[in-house]
């Protein structure tokens, strides 16, 4: 599991050595703002692009993978952010592809797709040149969201905080400085995908108190026609994060599949 490998790796890179390598990193760039200048450009919700070869419930989406021409040709056809897994055993994803689509050239901001447990992985998400960091309310208590937002805010990566229920989204509503959720429409346990979820966590009360502390919501998952992204955008999300069909696509400029 993921304690044990991340125990592995602060083995071979302890702290120290990841916060030198961050001062001498080039500064984040801001995740954030890519999303708000993409949507206030377009009048559509701005592109988060999934550099992913496989997933638990659809296997190998992809058998002709070159992660740097996928991030290149997304980054070409739009996309205002890229979303890169790094998860080796679910997603066959690295972190050397995360470093090799950063010294490519790629201006997006980079969102390290990870399964995020311990903050040593910040600093090291960080030091192979992420600007965006996954936190999921699923996988980590209150505290632990609390803070690793603050070192986040430290080290200059932006906090993506996933839920995908409304008591999750209930728990995130109540931490300050939350800028930005994603809300997954995939169940993480079942794989179950239902895109009105999105819909039915920004509701009433919830939707209410996001636009109030004016956090820019993430619709996440199962979207593949431009009806499913004009479906969560009327719900109110001003940004998409899209993987398989797209990552799919002969030609992945192509942007979201008809
Ligand atoms: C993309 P899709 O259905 O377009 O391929 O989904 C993204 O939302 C999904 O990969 C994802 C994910 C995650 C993966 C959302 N949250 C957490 C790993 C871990």
């Amino acid at each position: 599991n993921k304690d044990t490998e991340v125990a592995q790796m602060k083995d071979k890179k302890p702290l120290y050595t990841l916060k030198k390598a961050i001062e001498l990193a080039p500064p984040p760039r801001d995740f954030i703002a890519a999303l708000k200048a993409s949507y206030l450009r377009t009048g559509m919700p701005a592109l988060i692009a999934e550099v992913k070869k496989a997933s638990p419930s659809r296997g190998v989406l992809r058998e002709d993978f070159e992660p740097v021409e996928i991030a290149k040709a997304y980054e070409k056809g739009g996309a205002a952010c890229l979303s890169v897994l790094t998860d080796a055993k679910y997603f066959q994803g690295s972190f050397e592809n995360l470093e090799a689509i950063r010294n490519a050239g790629v201006t997006c901001p980079l969102l390290c797709k990870e399964f995020i447990v311990d903050a040593w992985q910040l600093y090291y998400a960080r030091a192979k040149g992420a600007d965006a960091v996954l936190l999921i309310a699923a996988v980590l208590p209150d505290l632990d969201i609390k803070y690793m937002t603050k070192i986040c805010k430290l080290i200059g990566l932006t906090a993506l905080v996933e839920v995908h229920d409304e008591n999750e989204m209930d728990r995130i509503l109540k931490i300050d400085g939350i800028q930005l959720i994603g809300i997954n429409n995939r169940n993480l346990e079942t794989f179950e995908v239902d895109i009105s979820n999105t819909k039915k966590l920004l509701e009433g009360e919830r939707g209410e108190k996001i636009r109030q502390k004016e956090i820019v919501v993430v619709g996440e998952s199962g979207l593949f026609t431009p009806d499913d992204v004009a479906y969560v955008q009327e719900a109110g999300v001003k940004a998409i994060l899209v993987g398989e069909s797209i990552v799919k696509q002969k030609d992945p400029t192509a942007g979201i599949a008809e």
